[in-house]
């Protein structure tokens, strides 16, 4: 039987398990990428490891997150990140370099190559026929020490592309498209794999912006065959020499197929709050725009900023618009600036940001009160642009850039001809900012701000877990509900204790108070909890809040995989009716919880029991025998340092 592209990276690098989908397995890592929001615990926990070197084909540190320094934090946890990466065998990627996704597919990623990374775009290298996942950082630190990474064996999931697009129709659209059929968690479970002669016509950029927004349909990852697009960029880039085809058998075999005609695509956009809120730009209509902002990790390449700067070339922005733009790399904005293109921007009256996440993450851009954002990131979760009543639209850089000038929602498309731009013969490379790591055995000191603070670390579970439902939220809670990000807090990724008291507060501003005053209990949550980001601190605030367990209709694979990592029990409702027999307050108790785990039957029952409603309540734990070590111990680093 033919396999599939994913199949075949998935048997080169299997260490363990097989490869039937939704049973564990664990692949070798050759690569693994961090960024600064969550590379501070990732290199914290790695160090707990307590190995003298990292023993990965590469790994690389990135800074592109948390670079607006208003006080000592952010640069406290750059300097720990350096010269950590510095004594373990990273290479840094120094702030204003770029986005790690931007600069790892320009300089490091290889086709048929596995990369993990410490951010739930890391998918983005699949747009180069690489097998790209993001995970949590303590994943990604075992990784790093040389473990191979575990995870359930994925359906496979195939895009057909036909036909090719039309003017002023973009990649963006194709993904947004996708993402209204198949929604924000049509994905979990899956591998995305693209094939069919519309592949043809997208430029590896054109690829990675479709890759990259598979982590919004909760997809494990998304990749696309290595051809001759392929070659062509990496021989620009100066590294053809990793170059080597690569594509899915013709008889290969996938449990699902969904088909999308490119020519039938028009201008999508993403309505507020959710990037499954799909709808066409002409459809919606000439709503008033306040701010456009034209970057993140999903469309930031140059070949964006190049249409971008066409549109905007000799016109001035509307008067009621910020535009602001961030090139996605330094190498982006070199050649901007080289080319004439940022000039262009420039003298439009666009605000130039530095190449990093920026307004993406709420560093800095957020809108006015009540504004609308149109933008071309992934995410417009609530209140991740720092202001809660903006409305943030996700839209191509050409919808953007219309927009901007026009000042409402326009659907670029009777405007005049689209700008058309050719993928460059030879990107301008410089890796000046990328330092290398000191040649093994040469003494480096760590350097640890004020900023830098040990993380929580659970206990072994041990007899009854009780306490009361302290929190029930709704379908999709996104990690930004659960550990929001914003200017403010992204300086404390390295404090918990300090995060803790924001945990949950945009679905209930009590729930932190609550919790510490009734020490600690449980998080009832509907389906898909814990979708977007790979942060870690979705689950350390909580487990600094003394929650020993989350009973949801359903999880996101990576914040899962967290909870488990960190002790915390991730129960799915049997019956997801049984959601609404619990109420806030109600008092809970997992009788014997030890015992139950250890014993977990093939159904993976475990019984709760709701005190106050006298009834009793079946739940799944979704485990594999290995995670339910973990569970027992409290935790994948205690695990692996057997503490009783
Ligand atoms: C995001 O886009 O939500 C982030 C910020 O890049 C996160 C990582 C984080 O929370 O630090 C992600 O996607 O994993
Ligand atoms: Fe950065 Fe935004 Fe991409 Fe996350 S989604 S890596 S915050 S640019």
């Amino acid at each position: 039987m033919g396999q599939t592209l994913a199949q075949k990276i998935i048997r080169q690098h299997l260490i363990s398990g097989s490869m039937q989908a939704g049973e564990e397995i664990a692949i070798r890592i050759d690569q693994t990428l961090t960024q600064d929001s969550t590379g501070t615990m990732a290199y914290l926990q790695f160090e707990a490891l307590d190995l003298p070197r990292v023993r990965t084909e590469l790994s690389v540190a990135y800074i592109d997150h948390n670079t607006l320094q208003t006080g000592f934090e952010n640069a406290d946890d750059h300097q720990y990140i350096q010269t950590v990466a510095r004594k373990y065998g990273v290479r840094f990627s120094k702030p204003g370099n770029g986005v790690c996704h931007q600069v790892h597919i320009e300089r490091f990623a290889v086709p048929g190559k596995t990369l993990l990374g410490s951010d739930s775009h890391t998918p983005t290298c699949g747009g180069l026929g690489m097998l790209a996942i993001g995970a949590g950082g303590l994943d990604v630190a075992v990784a790093m020490g040389g473990s191979p990474y575990w995870l359930t064996m994925p359906r496979m999931t195939r895009i057909e592309l036909t036909g090719s697009l039309k003017p002023w129709v973009s990649a963006k659209d194709v993904i947004l498209a996708i993402l209204s059929r198949m929604s924000v968690k049509g994905g979990v479970g899956r591998i995305i794999e693209y094939s069919g002669e519309g592949i043809m016509s997208l430029t590896v950029p054109e690829r990675a912006t479709i890759t990259n927004m598979g982590a919004e349909l909760g997809a494990t990852t998304s990749i696309f065959p290595s051809d001759e697009n392929t070659r062509l960029f990496l021989a620009a880039q100066g590294r053809e020499a990793v170059y080597q085809p690569l594509s899915a058998d013709e008889d290969a075999v996938y449990d699902e197929t969904l088909t999308i005609d490119l020519s039938s695509l028009v201008p999508l956009a993403a309505q507020p709050h959710s990037p499954d809120r799909v709808a066409p730009v002409e459809e919606i209509g000439p709503i008033h725009v306040d701010q456009v902002a034209i970057g993140s990790c999903t469309n930031s390449s140059y070949m964006d900023m190049m249409k971008t700067a066409a549109i905007l070339r000799g016109q001035t922005i509307h008067p009621d618009v910020s535009l602001v733009i961030a090139p996605g790399s330094r190498q982006v904005l070199n050649m901007l600036a080289k080319n004439g293109a940022l000039s262009d921007m420039i003298a439009a009256g666009a605000r130039i940001l530095e190449s990093a996440c920026g307004p993406c993450i709420g560093m800095g851009q957020a809108p006015r009160t009540g504004a609308v954002s149109l933008r071309t990131n992934n995410r417009n979760f609530f209140g991740r642009s720092g202001t809660a009543s903006a409305d943030v639209y996700l839209v191509s850089p050409e919808v953007a850039a219309v927009s901007a000038l026009t000042g409402v929602l326009t659907d670029p498309r009777p405007t005049g001809d689209a700008p058309v731009v050719d993928m460059p013969d030879a990107f301008m490379i410089n890796d000046n900012l990328i330092i290398e790591p000191a040649p093994e055995g040469e003494t480096v000191t760590v350097v640890r701000g004020p900023n830098i603070k040990p993380f929580p670390l659970n206990r072994p579970l041990r007899g009854d877990v009780s306490g009361k439902a302290l929190i029930k939220v709704e379908d999709n809670i996104t990690t930004d509900h659960i550990m929001p990000s914003n200017a403010k807090l992204l300086p404390f990724r390295s404090n918990v204790p300090y995060l803790a008291d924001f945990c949950l507060t945009p679905c209930d501003p009590e729930f932190p108070a609550r919790a510490k005053a009734e020490n600690g209990g449980f998080i009832i949550a509907g389906s898909n909890y814990g979708q977007g980001s790979s942060r870690e601190h979705a689950a350390l605030a909580p487990l600094q809040l003394g929650i020993r367990a989350v009973i949801a209709k359903s999880f996101a694979r990576i914040h899962m995989a967290n909870l488990i990592n960190n002790g915390i029990l991730p129960l799915v409702f049997s019956d997801p009716d049984d959601y609404d027999t619990i109420d806030v307050m109600d008092e809970l108790v997992i009788e014997s919880a030890d015992q139950q785990v250890e014993n977990l039957s093939e159904q993976r029952t475990v019984r709760l029991f709701n005190r106050t409603r006298n009834q009793q309540i079946n739940c799944n734990l979704p485990v594999s025998s290995r995670q339910a070590e973990m569970l027992l111990a409290g935790g994948l680093l205690n695990l692996s340092r057997k503490v009783d």
